[in-house]
């Protein structure tokens, strides 16, 4: 199979949301982070070591992942270096292109829609799953039905406010039950390391489709492969049928 080496990176060793102000040390994983990593995230090596022999360094220098329901397993990922953080107050989620109503929601708005919860593994194209995890936030089908979608759309694309990450879906996709503008994750508020105030979350396919801190939302006439798609990722991401791939399925 042809895995990409992606995803290597960046592991924010901030503490995370609730602990207030970032203690700000930063560690960029490269070759030589290794041996530092080796031993802060032992035992969160575990799954990871697959993906790391590979290439794709994944851990968790402050166990953060300890901190979770049922073990965790999260890593943190950004493409970039740093990401602003957006309240309540800051958030916007604009939905435009091939629409009749762009529509501009602020985090008030989305938490007045009717809101879906489901609960369903986790897994990342690089190996590791999380079981059962809570997620929870409006249908993305909701907003594209508010905006009016144009019969020349075909595909949906997501921009986001870390200013380089980008998704994509058909239209038949995005207007699937278990796709959300996820507002929250394990029944909290999303927090600022995955991607809150609101992320994509595309249950049936692998993580790197859910984009962190989602900002646009525009409809399209074909698909413009994502940030990860444009380095070797699957544009259609089905667990278990894409990548090379051959894990559980996830819906
Ligand atoms: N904006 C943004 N979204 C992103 C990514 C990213 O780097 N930036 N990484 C993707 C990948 S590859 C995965 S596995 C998940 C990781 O989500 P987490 O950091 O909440 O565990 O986010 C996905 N969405
Ligand atoms: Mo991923």
């Amino acid at each position: 199979m042809t895995r990409p080496q992606g995803e290597m990176a960046q592991v924010d060793s901030e503490q995370p949301d609730t602990r207030g102000a970032p203690v700000g040390r930063r560690v960029l994983l490269g070759t030589l982070g290794l041996g530092a990593v080796g031993v802060l995230a032992a035992p969160v090596l575990q799954r990871g070591m697959e993906a790391f022999l590979g290439g794709a360094a994944e851990v968790d220098p402050i166990g953060v992942t300890g901190l979770l329901p049922n073990g965790g397993g999260f890593r943190y990922y950004s493409v970039t270096s740093s990401v602003p953080r957006k309240d309540a107050d800051s958030y916007r989620l604009t939905v435009d292109g091939l629409v009749d109503r762009p529509t501009t929601y602020g985090l008030a708005d989305l938490r007045a829609l009717p809101q879906t919860r489901m609960v369903r593994d986790i897994q990342c194209v690089t190996g590791w799953r999380v079981p059962g995890t809570p997620m929870e936030g409006v249908r993305l089908s909701e907003l594209l039905d508010a905006a009016g979608v144009r019969s020349s759309a075909g595909a949906v694309r997501f921009t986001c406010f870390d200013g380089a990450y980008s998704e994509s879906l058909t239209l038949e996709q995005a207007r699937r039950a278990d796709v959300l503008v996820a507002l929250r994750m394990q029944d909290e508020d999303i927090g600022h390391n995955h991607g809150g105030p609101a992320r994509l979350y595309v249950a049936p396919m692998y993580f790197y489709k859910s984009a962190k801190w989602l900002s646009g939302i525009t409809v399209t006439k074909d698909v413009r492969p994502g940030y990860w798609e444009r380095r070797g990722y699957d544009v259609d991401a089905w667990v278990g049928r894409s990548n090379g791939r051959d894990d559980e399925p996830t819906t």
